[in-house]
């Protein structure tokens, strides 16, 4: 995911500081006075510039990254305010340079070339603090972009659903071949807890939902609406587990009707099957535990029915048809 190599951004303060470090021991090993003051502005300025720069390559372009990162990415950050902050770093970039190359030309004609270095100095400073803010918050986003959990776009997708202690996690253990990986999501305390399971040469990829839906939807923010719909979304299909024994503490009215609110909030099939069936079902739902394992391998067949027809089977479909006719 792009957002992991995204290294650290420096504050203003930390991009000057290790600029004239370097800068000044160059600077050392000068022994003509004027080359030196020279030498060390057009160093600063070049050193500063690259700096900014990098921080701006280090990001991802928004515009080509995956809808669901791209989407989080608006939600908690906005895209625009990212995209304007990269670009008053990319304007100061170019700016630190042309300044100082400017002050290092005026030297050669300048009588007092330490006066010229010390202007310069501060006038390179003042440009990259006009930035710092940006900078911060840059640093601020690539903080928590990071550690955004791994989602491939590409693999038949599953987001199990449902109330807390319904069996989600046990679900997502039970038919994961790897330990699940959990990975930090700013919407809940909890992490997200992402699986695969081979089936022949395809993955299906399962992603858990702890402590994005218990609270009514009304009682959530519009951000967290918006991230979890993102999450959400990402799904080929929803697997949303009810407990129909009751045993996780909330009744299965209550149940049923975040089932109804997820089916309005998502576009994609929302299969509800019922989990716990070795303590009490009900009529009318598939059934499983995954205590027991009785119906698991049921729901993944079911659940497969929703696989999106992949170009290669589409193609592979006409080829056969064609050749029919
Ligand atoms: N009897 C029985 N208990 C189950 C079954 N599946 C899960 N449990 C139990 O139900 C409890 C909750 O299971 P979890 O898998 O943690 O539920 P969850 O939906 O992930 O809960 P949250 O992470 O809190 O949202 C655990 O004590 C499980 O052992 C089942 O099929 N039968
Ligand atoms: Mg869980």
């Amino acid at each position: 995911m792009e957002f992991e190599t995204i290294p650290t951004v420096p504050t203003a303060d930390e991009v000057l500081d290790r600029s004239f470090r370097r800068a000044a021991a160059k600077k050392k090993r000068k022994i003509d006075a004027d080359r030196a003051n020279e030498e060390f502005v057009r160093a600063v300025a070049s050193s500063i510039s690259d700096r900014l720069k990098s921080v701006v390559q280090r990001f991802p372009n928004f515009d080509l990254l995956p809808p669901f990162y791209r989407d989080l990415a608006d939600i908690l950050f906005s895209v625009d305010r990212l995209k304007r902050s990269l670009g008053a770093v990319s304007w100061a970039a170019e700016k630190a340079r042309s300044v100082g190359y400017q002050y290092a030309r005026s030297m050669r004609s300048a009588p007092d070339t330490n006066r010229v270095r010390k202007q310069a100095v501060a006038r390179i400073a003042s440009i990259v603090h006009q930035v710092d803010t940006d900078l911060r918050f840059l640093n601020e986003a690539r903080n928590v972009l990071r550690k955004l959990p791994h989602v491939s776009e590409d693999e038949f997708t599953v987001v199990v659903a449902g109330y807390p202690n319904v069996g989600k996690s046990s679900f997502i253990r039970l038919v994961s071949t790897a330990e699940p990986e959990i990975a930090a999501y700013p919407f809940t305390t909890r992490g997200i807890i992402v699986g695969h399971r081979a089936i022949g040469r395809e993955r299906i990829q399962f992603i858990d939902t702890p402590g994005v839906l218990e609270r009514p939807a009304a009682e959530r923010n519009p951000i967290e609406r918006q991230a979890v719909s993102a999450l959400i979304n990402i799904a080929d299909v929803v697997l949303f587990l009810l407990d129909a024994s009751e045993h996780c503490g909330y009744t299965l009215d209550d149940q049923l009707h975040l089932l109804d609110e997820v089916r309005e909030m998502v576009d994609m099939p929302v299969v509800p099957v019922v989990n716990k069936v070795d303590i009490g079902g009900i009529e009318g739902y598939p059934a499983m535990s995954t205590l027991t394992g009785e119906g698991v391998d049921g729901v993944l067949d079911l659940l497969l029915r929703y696989r999106r027809r992949t170009r290669s089977t589409t193609l592979q479909a006409r080829i056969r048809s064609e050749s029919r006719q």
